[in-house]
């Protein structure tokens, strides 16, 4: 039987386990990548596992999230973040230089490699053939220190593409019909491989927009082959040397196969609130817009934006609609302005923001009240803009323009032509934003510059035989972690102030939830299916840990908040019957016992002690697992050890 890529790749970097699904693996990391928003804490944790320089093969530290300083705050952070990089042999990306997914497919990815990234939406190096995955901040900081990254072995889907994309349907529209045949949980436990005669027409950046927005579907990662298109792109950025081929074998087995013909693919958007929440463009028209924004690590390539500025050129937009543009990179940003497109985008009225996340994570550009924000984003989720009334639709560049220039949902094929964009042959590489660690030798006499910010790391206790609590929250299926922890200029500057964000814990769905926590003192969260969905932000496991939530129990969990939750001493338990999820109320007050020995078995049993019912719960810990959790998370587990 032949391999898929992801299991060649998974096969070179195999530390232990054995490569069948459901199994936990072992694997070597390469390559990591941390942004600020998750960085700070990534960082602090890694100071206390006392390695003095990064095991990896390259790190790279970017701050591209929090980068309105509205206080001292970020700016500290960034400061704490480039001396700890330096010491610690982490390249640093400064701020402005870009949003971290878009410059490391530029300047850092590697065929064939693997990368975590404390960002869900690492698999974006998926597009150039890199096992790339999202992860858990402590996870990273393992890994710098030369620690394997354990997951469950996945399963592998493949989607095969066939025909060509029409005018004014691209990449984007790809991602939404995965999302429409698969949903936000579809991708769950799986890879997804991009094959067919259809991706030998899309280029790395159109790839890496459809890896990107993987993410959505809960998969592990997305992959693409490393082909003559992926040469291309590595020789265009000046590193022709790290181009390897990869393809999956002729007879490789796959757990699922999808067909999408791109010849017959429309305009498609994502509704309010959920990314897979997809119909046609067409069946929205009219739909009047207040904002469009273009940008985020989906759709800020020279690509996406040269397209933006041929359709905008020589016209104006709206005066109704307000329009951002946030290129993806300070390489995209200077060549877009070098050859004067730049000049053809902010003719038409459009407000450049700078080469970072910005409103994608509501660092700014929040819309107006009730406001309609169609955006080439990968996330809609409630409240997320900064707006909490907003109704945020997912879109590509295409009719992300067609609606900032009509004032309403317009398919883009009504703009008539589209103008033809001629690709540089070479990408103008000007690393000077990327700051080297200092050498060896020196690094003990760098100095760690902490703000006041910075307050200590909140402790975990560990798990116990029995566990008796109430529960502080019960919340439905898809909960996201922006719905746990969300982010947002207001909050996000303390993401390294646990006691300080506890305030804003489950803010979008109950406000009283931090008070009700704290007086309970010891709790259980219940929650529906998918609990857990979107970012990798541990905050969403730290800080229900510091507001003293012991365990969730949920009909499913996403991937990398089910690590988090162990890695945080939080035990994810899921019911054996999903239809017991009805048994619980708020307020219940609950009884685990026997919980090692049930973590043995994979059966925990709970007595519902306010209404007396019986319930099972399921486990499938790895050994592993079950002492970080009786040690009350990884960096206990890890002195321990
Ligand atoms: C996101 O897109 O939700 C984020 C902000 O990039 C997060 C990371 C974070 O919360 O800091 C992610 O995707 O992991
Ligand atoms: Fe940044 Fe948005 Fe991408 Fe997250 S999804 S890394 S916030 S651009």
């Amino acid at each position: 039987m032949g391999y898929t890529i992801a299991q060649k790749i998974i096969k070179a970097h195999l530390v232990s386990g054995e490569m069948i699904p459901g199994k936990e693996i072992a694997l070597r990391i390469d390559q990591t990548l941390t942004q600020d928003a998750t960085g700070t804490m990534a960082y602090l944790e890694f100071e206390t596992m006392g390695v003095p320089r990064v095991k990896t093969e390259k790190s790279v530290a970017y701050i591209d999230h929090n980068t309105l300083q509205s206080g001292f705050e970020n700016a500290d952070d960034h400061r704490y973040i480039q001396s700890v990089a330096s010491k610690h042999g982490i390249y640093f990306s400064r701020p402005g230089n870009g949003i971290c997914h878009q410059v490391h497919l530029e300047r850092f990815g590697i065929p064939g490699k693997t990368l975590i990234g404390s960002d869900s939406h690492t698999p974006t190096g998926g597009g150039i053939g890199m096992l790339a995955m999202g992860a858990g901040g402590m996870d990273v900081a393992a890994a710098m220190g030369g620690g394997a990254y354990y997951i469950t072995c996945p399963k592998m889907y493949k989607v095969n593409l066939k025909g060509k994309l029409k005018p004014f349907v691209s990449a984007k529209d790809i991602s939404l019909e995965i999302l429409r045949i698969l949903s936000v949980k579809g991708g769950v436990g799986a890879i997804i491989e991009w094959g067919g005669e259809g991706i030998k027409g899309l280029s790395v950046p159109e790839r890496a927009t459809i890896t990107n927005m993987g993410t959505e579907l809960g998969a592990t990662t997305s992959i693409f082959p490393s082909d003559d298109v992926t040469r291309e792109f590595l020789s265009a950025q000046g590193r022709e040397n790290d181009f390897v081929p990869l393809e999956s074998d002729p007879d490789a087995v796959y757990d699922r196969v999808i067909d999408i013909d791109l010849d017959t693919l429309k305009p498609l958007i994502a509704c309010p609130h959920s990314p897979d929440n997809v119909v046609t463009v067409e069946s929205l028209k009219g739909t009047k817009v207040d904002q469009v924004c273009i940008g985020s690590c989906t759709n800020s390539s020279l690509f996406d934006m040269l397209k933006v500025a041929a359709l905008l050129k020589g016209k104006t937009i709206k005066d109704t609609v307000s329009l951002s543009i946030s290129p993806g990179s300070k390489q995209v940003l200077t060549m877009l302005s070098d050859c004067g497109a730049l000049s053809d985008i902010i003719a038409s009225g459009a407000r450049l923001l700078e080469c970072a996340c910005g409103p994608c994570i509501g660092m700014g550009f929040s819309p107006n009240s009730a406001g309609v924000s169609l955006r080439t984003f990968n996330r809609n989720f409630e409240g997320r803009s900064g707006t909490a009334d907003a109704g945020v639709y997912l879109v590509s560049p295409e009719t992300a323009v067609a609606a900032a220039l009509t004032g309403e949902i317009t398919d883009p094929r009504l703009l008539g032509t589209m103008p033809e964009v001629k690709m540089p042959e070479k990408f103008k590489i000007n690393d000077t934003a990327v700051i080297p660690p200092v050498s060896e030798s020196i690094a003990e006499s760098v100095v760690i510059m902490r703000g006041p910010n910075i307050k200590p790391f909140p402790e975990s206790k560990p798990q116990e035989n029995e566990l008796k609590a109430t529960v502080s929250l019960k919340v439905g299926d898809n909960i996201t972690t922006d719905h746990i922890m969300p982010a947002g200029a207001k909050i996000l500057p303390y993401r390294s102030n646990i006691p300080y964000l506890s305030n804003f814990c489950f803010g979008v769905c109950d406000k009283s939830f931090p008070e009700r926590a704290k007086a309970l003192g010891v709790s259980i969260v219940i929650g529906g299916s998918n609990y857990g969905q979107g970012s990798s932000r541990e905050h969403a496991a730290l800080v229900p840990m510091y507001l003293g939530v012991r365990a969730v129990i949920a009909k499913s969990f996403a991937r990398i908040h089910a690590a988090n939750l162990i890695n945080s001493g939080i035990l994810p338990l899921t019911f054996k019957n999903a239809d017991d999820y009805d048994k619980i109320s708020e307020g219940d007050n609950l009884l685990l016992t026997d919980v090692f020995a049930g973590m043995d078995s994979g059966e925990i049993a709970l007595t519902n002690e306010t209404n007396g019912e019986k319930i099972t719960l399921c486990c499938s810990f790895t050994d592993r697992q079950k002492k970080i959790l009786k040690a009350g998370g990884l960096l206990a587990f890890a002195k321990e050890e």
